[in-house]
């Protein structure tokens, strides 16, 4: 079991993602991918898209191109606000989340 205080000492940190926090995107799909500083297990980890004041969509998590990253596709992407909401395994068993808002406008 994962404490609080070990839940804040992140052992999977985002070193990068697509999109950035707080990026405004155009498009109306949207390749996702987060990276990672450590392996993660992506068959136990999760993504979900919240739009706000709208619906909460579950993302599959796609085949990665490497063993840090996380990559999921969204479509149908309305201008809006979004929360991109993420919970990772790491391969040394530790479960981290966060979140990343963006916005689409088109
Ligand atoms: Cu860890």
């Amino acid at each position: 079991m994962l404490g609080a205080s070990e839940t804040a000492l992140a052992h999977a940190i985002v070193l990068s993602s697509t999109p950035r926090a707080d990026q405004t995107v155009r498009s109306e799909e949207l390749a996702i991918e987060i990276r990672f500083n450590s392996r993660i297990d992506a068959a136990r980890s999760h993504m979900k898209l919240f739009k706000i004041g709208g619906e909460a969509v579950a993302l599959p998590i796609l085949d990665a191109a490497s063993a840090d990253t996380l990559n999921a596709k969204a479509t149908g992407l309305e201008p809006g606000a979004y929360r991109l909401h993420w919970q990772a395994l790491s391969l040394d068993g530790h479960i981290t989340q966060g979140d990343i808002p963006f916005a689409v406008s088109r």
